[in-house]
C-alpha cells in the first residue's frame, strides 16, 4: 500500500533533481525543432508573486513541457524587469537603496517560482538592471540615435509634483497620477524621444501577419490611430492669415457653422492685434494648459471655449463667414490643432453648438439632430444629390485641399528625471552638442552613492562623480546626461537577449537570434500590455530595417490570462485583505495543486473568482491519481483503453490550442474510469498525459513503476486510432432510473443514434410504445436514461 501523498517532501526531492540534472536547459545546438515559448517578465515587486502569475506561468509552463515532449527544444526563460518607479518610491520612504530591495524581491520571487515547479532553464536568467544587461539597453539608444530615431526636443510633458517626475500619457487617469493621486501639471521640457512614428504604417501592416487575440490588435490599431482625411484652408477676412483644418467629413463642408482653434496653436497668439477680447482669450488659453489632452478630449464633458471677437472665417465652399473660437476639446497635438465645426453632424461640434447657442445646418439627408453616418448630401449648392464617399474627394478638390493621412501616434518619450533606471547614454558639451558615450564606454554604470530623494532633477545631477566627464569628441570638460529611460526601453528588447544571454559582443548573435526567434507562444496580461508591445514591435522593426534580425514580428502568437478576482468577485488588493498568497497554498497543498487548480478555474484568457472550496477538489485529484499505484491490474479493460486513448486524443488538442480547462476535464473522466482498474503501462501513460499539469505528481508516480529517467523527457503518447474508432462499450440503458437493460454500441454514438440501438431492445421498445418520452440523459460510453 503506497503512503498519503506528502506534496512537501515529494516536491522538493524533484525540484532538487531536476536542478542538479539540468533537466530542463536549452541546447543551442540541438538539431530538433525548436520553441520559444515565453511570459512576460515580472517587475519584481516587493509584495511576491500574485495568483495571475501563476495563472500565466502554469500556462507556459503546460505548454513548454508539452512541446518538450513532442519532440521540440523548448526557450524557456525567465528575468526580471527591475528598474521603475516603485522600487525607487519604496528607497524613499523606507531609505533602503533600489539595489538591495529589488535584489531581495528578486530572491523571493526566485523562491516562489521554484517552489511552483515552473521548467525555466535559469541559466539564462536576466535582470535589467544590471550593467551586463542594461549596457546594452545603452546601446540600442545609441542605435536610434545614431541612425535618427533618437532626438531630443522640448515638450509639453505631464508632470507630477508629488513624484517629481514626468509621467507618461498612459500613467495619467482622469488628470491625475496614477501612483500616488496627485493632480498633474504640465510643464515643457527638453526630452528625449524615439521615433516610433516612423514605423507607424508598418506597425499596422504587420498586424496582418500575427496571431494575437482580436481585441489587441484592435488596441494596437487603435493607439496608431490612422485616420485618411482632408486639410482644407479658412482664409481670415481682412487678413493674409488663414487657418488650416483637418477633417475626415470634407462632404459636410457646406454645413460649417463656425471654426475651433486649439488653445496652443500659434495662430492665437499671432492675431492677438485683431482680437477684441485678448485678455478673455489669454485668460481661457492659460486654464486650458492645466488639463491633459486626456481630460480634454473626454466625451460627454462639458465643451467650454471662447470666441475671438474680431475674427471671422470664410468658408472655402461657399464664402460664407464664420465665427472662430477657441476650445479645449480641439487638441494642439492632433491633426493641424484646428477643426471646422459642423454641429448637425458631429457630436462634439453639436454639443458645443448647444452650449454657445451657434446655428445647426444639416448637409447630410436624415432626421437626426445630428447625425454622424455617411448618406446623401442636400444644401450642398452644385453638390446636393451626391453620396459623401463621392462627395469627399469632389469636394476637397473643389477647394483646392489636399486628401492626407494622421495618425494618432506620437513619439515615444523615454527619458525620465528619475534615478532607478538605465542612464542615457549621451554627454552633454558646451563646443560640440549632444556627443554620444563612445561604444567601448559602454556601460555607463549607474552610480550607487547617490541621495535618490527627487527635487524634479535626476538625482543623477547631484552626483559629481557621474555628472562631470570630458567630452568623448573634444576632451574639454562636459557634462553626462542625467535622465534615465523609461523602463519601457528594458522589456523592449529583453526577448531576443534570452537567445543568447551571456554575449559580450553584440545584445544577441544573429546565428542565435535566428534560431529561436521569433517567440511562438507569449503569454502575459491584456491590462497593461498595449505600450509594451507596441514598443517591443517597434524595436524590432528597427532591427529588421537595420538587417540584423530576419524577422519583424517579436511574437508570433500571443494570449492574455485573465484576471484572477478574489473569493468575494473583487479586484485581489491588499487594502482589501482579499489577496491570496502562493505561498500559502503550496504550504498547505501543493504546488501541483495549485498548478491543476488555476488551469482548471476556467479558460485561460477569461476573469474569474478564486474559490478555496474548489482547491480540494483539486487537492483530491492528485490524491486519487496517487492512489492509483494501488489499483492497478494484469490488464485493462477494452472500455478503459477506449477512454485512455479518447484521453490522449483529446489532452493533446486541448493543449495545443491552450484549452486546458477541457483537457483537465478529460482527464478527470480517464482518471474515473481507471479507479476501476489499470495496467502499469496505462499508468505509466497517464501519467504522461497528467505531466504538464502536475511535474511533481507524476514524476513520482513514473519513478514508483519502476522508471529511472525523468518523465519529463519522454515522449508524448500516441492514440491507436483503432482502438478509438473499433469495438463498442457497453451503456447501460434505464427508464426513469432504473436499469432495464444494456446495449453495444461504439464510444461516438450520439445521442439519436444511441436512443435508436436502445428502442430496438424488446423491454424498451415495449416500456417506450405509447408514452412521451419526457427527457433523455444520454452519457456517452456510460448511460442511456430515458425519463418517460
Ligand atoms: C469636420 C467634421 C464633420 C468632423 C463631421 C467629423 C464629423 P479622427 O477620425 O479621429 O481622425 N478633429 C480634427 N482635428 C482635431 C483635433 N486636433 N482635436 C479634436 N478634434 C479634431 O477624427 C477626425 C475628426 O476629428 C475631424 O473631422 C475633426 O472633426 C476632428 F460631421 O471635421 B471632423
Ligand atoms: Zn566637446
Amino acid at each position: 500500500m503506497v503512503s498519503k501523498y506528502d506534496h512537501k517532501s515529494i516536491e522538493k526531492k524533484w525540484q532538487d533533481k531536476w536542478e542538479s540534472d539540468n533537466t530542463y536547459g536549452t541546447d543551442d545546438t540541438s538539431a530538433k525543432p525548436k520553441e520559444y515559448i515565453l511570459d512576460m517578465f515580472p517587475y519584481p515587486s516587493g509584495a511576491g508573486l500574485h495568483a495571475g502569475h501563476v495563472e500565466g506561468y502554469t500556462a507556459t509552463d503546460v505548454a513548454a513541457r508539452f512541446a518538450r515532449m513532442n519532440g521540440k527544444e523548448v526557450l524557456h526563460p525567465i528575468g526580471w524587469d527591475a528598474f521603475g518607479l516603485p522600487a525607487e518610491n519604496y528607497a524613499i520612504k523606507t531609505k533602503t537603496p533600489p539595489q538591495e530591495s529589488t535584489n531581495k524581491a528578486i530572491s523571493n520571487f526566485k523562491r516562489q517560482i521554484k517552489s511552483l515547479g515552473l521548467s525555466y532553464d535559469w541559466s539564462r536568467e536576466i535582470g535589467t538592471h544590471t550593467p551586463e544587461y542594461y549596457r546594452w539597453t545603452q546601446w540600442f539608444f545609441l542605435l536610434l540615435y545614431k541612425h535618427d530615431l533618437a532626438y531630443r526636443s522640448k515638450a509639453k510633458v505631464n508632470w507630477c509634483p508629488k513624484d517629481q517626475t514626468v509621467l507618461a500619457n498612459e500613467q495619467v487617469t482622469d488628470g491625475v497620477c496614477e501612483r500616488c493621486g496627485t493632480t498633474v501639471e504640465q510643464k515643457s521640457l527638453e526630452q528625449w524621444f524615439f521615433k516610433i512614428t516612423k514605423y507607424a504604417d508598418e506597425l499596422l501592416g504587420g498586424l496582418g501577419t500575427i496571431d494575437w487575440p482580436e481585441s489587441t490588435k484592435a488596441a494596437q490599431k487603435n493607439w496608431i490611430g490612422k485616420s485618411e482625411g482632408s486639410e482644407i484652408v479658412f482664409p481670415i477676412r481682412g487678413n493674409d492669415k488663414f487657418i488650416s483644418v483637418f477633417t475626415t467629413r470634407p462632404d459636410t463642408l457646406f454645413g460649417v457653422t463656425y471654426v475651433v482653434l486649439a488653445p496652443e496653436h500659434k495662430l492665437v497668439e499671432e492675431l492677438f492685434d485683431v482680437i477684441e477680447n485678448e485678455k478673455d482669450v489669454r485668460a481661457y488659453c492659460k486654464e486650458a494648459r492645466h488639463k491633459t489632452d486626456l481630460e480634454r478630449s473626454i466625451d460627454g464633458k462639458d465643451k467650454k471655449g471662447i470666441v475671438l471677437e474680431g475674427v471671422i472665417a470664410i468658408n472655402p465652399v461657399n464664402n460664407e463667414e464664420v465665427p472662430v473660437y477657441v476650445a479645449d476639446y480641439v487638441l494642439g497635438t492632433y491633426g493641424t490643432g484646428a477643426v471646422m465645426a459642423v454641429p448637425a453632424h458631429d457630436e462634439r461640434d453639436f454639443e458645443f453648438s448647444k452650449k454657445n447657442g451657434l446655428p445647426l445646418k444639416k448637409v447630410i439627408v436624415s432626421t437626426d439632430d445630428c447625425y454622424t453616418g455617411h448618406g446623401e448630401l442636400v444644401n450642398s449648392g452644385d453638390f446636393t444629390g451626391m453620396e459623401s464617399l463621392e462627395a469627399k474627394t469632389a469636394i476637397t478638390e473643389f477647394v483646392g485641399g489636399k486628401i492626407v493621412t494622421k495618425y494618432r501616434l506620437r513619439d515615444w518619450l523615454v527619458s525620465r528625471q528619475r534615478y532607478w533606471g538605465v542612464p542615457i547614454p549621451i554627454i552633454h558639451c558646451e563646443k560640440c552638442g549632444a556627443v554620444p558615450v563612445p561604444e567601448e564606454d559602454l556601460p555607463v554604470i549607474l552610480p550607487e552613492d547617490v541621495d535618490f530623494i527627487p527635487t524634479g532633477e535626476s538625482p543623477l545631477t547631484r552626483s559629481k562623480t557621474f555628472h562631470n566627464v570630458s567630452c568623448p569628441a573634444c576632451g574639454g570638460l562636459a557634462r553626462r546626461e542625467s535622465d534615465t529611460m523609461d523602463t519601457f526601453v528594458c522589456s523592449s528588447w529583453y526577448y531576443l537577449r534570452f537567445a543568447d544571454p551571456h554575449n559580450k559582443q553584440i545584445f544577441a548573435s544573429s546565428e542565435l537570434m535566428k534560431k529561436w526567434l521569433p517567440v511562438d507562444l507569449y503569454i502575459g496580461g491584456a491590462e497593461h500590455s498595449v505600450l509594451h508591445l507596441l514598443y517591443a514591435r517597434f524595436f524590432t522593426k528597427v532591427l529588421h530595417s537595420l538587417g540584423y534580425t530576419s524577422f519583424d514580428e517579436p511574437f508570433q502568437k500571443l494570449r492574455h490570462q485573465g484576471m484572477i478576482l478574489a473569493e468575494d468577485g473583487r479586484k485581489m488588493s491588499k487594502s482589501l485583505g482579499n489577496v491570496v498568497n502562493p505561498d500559502d497554498i503550496v504550504y498547505e497543498y501543493g504546488a501541483d495543486t495549485l498548478r491543476l487548480y488555476e488551469m482548471f478555474m476556467g479558460p485561460l484568457d477569461v476573469q474569474k473568482p478564486w474559490s478555496t472550496k474548489n482547491i480540494s477538489g483539486s487537492r483530491r485529484f492528485i490524491d486519487r491519481v496517487y492512489r492509483l499505484l494501488e489499483n492497478r491490474t494484469e490488464k485493462d479493460s477494452d472500455q478503459f483503453l477506449k477512454i485512455l486513448n479518447e484521453t490522449i486524443k483529446k489532452v493533446g488538442e486541448d493543449i495545443a490550442s491552450l484549452k486546458l480547462n477541457t483537457a483537465i476535464s478529460q482527464l478527470m473522466i480517464c482518471l474515473n474510469a481507471a479507479e476501476n482498474g489499470i495496467s502499469t503501462k496505462s499508468l505509466s501513460t497517464f501519467a504522461k498525459l497528467v505531466a504538464p499539469f502536475a511535474p511533481h505528481l507524476s514524476e513520482e508516480v513514473w519513478y514508483s513503476v519502476g522508471n529511472s529517467s525523468s518523465i519529463h523527457k519522454e515522449d508524448w503518447p500516441k492514440y491507436d486510432e483503432t482502438v478509438l474508432t473499433s469495438g463498442s462499450v457497453a451503456v447501460a440503458v434505464s427508464i426513469n432510473g432504473k436499469r432495464r437493460g444494456e446495449m453495444s454500441i461504439s464510444f461516438e454514438t450520439n445521442e439519436e443514434e444511441a436512443l435508436n440501438v436502445a428502442r430496438k431492445i424488446p423491454t424498451i421498445n415495449k416500456a417506450l410504445s405509447d408514452v412521451k418520452i419526457k427527457r433523455i440523459v444520454y452519457v456517452q460510453g456510460r448511460i442511456l436514461n430515458i425519463v418517460i
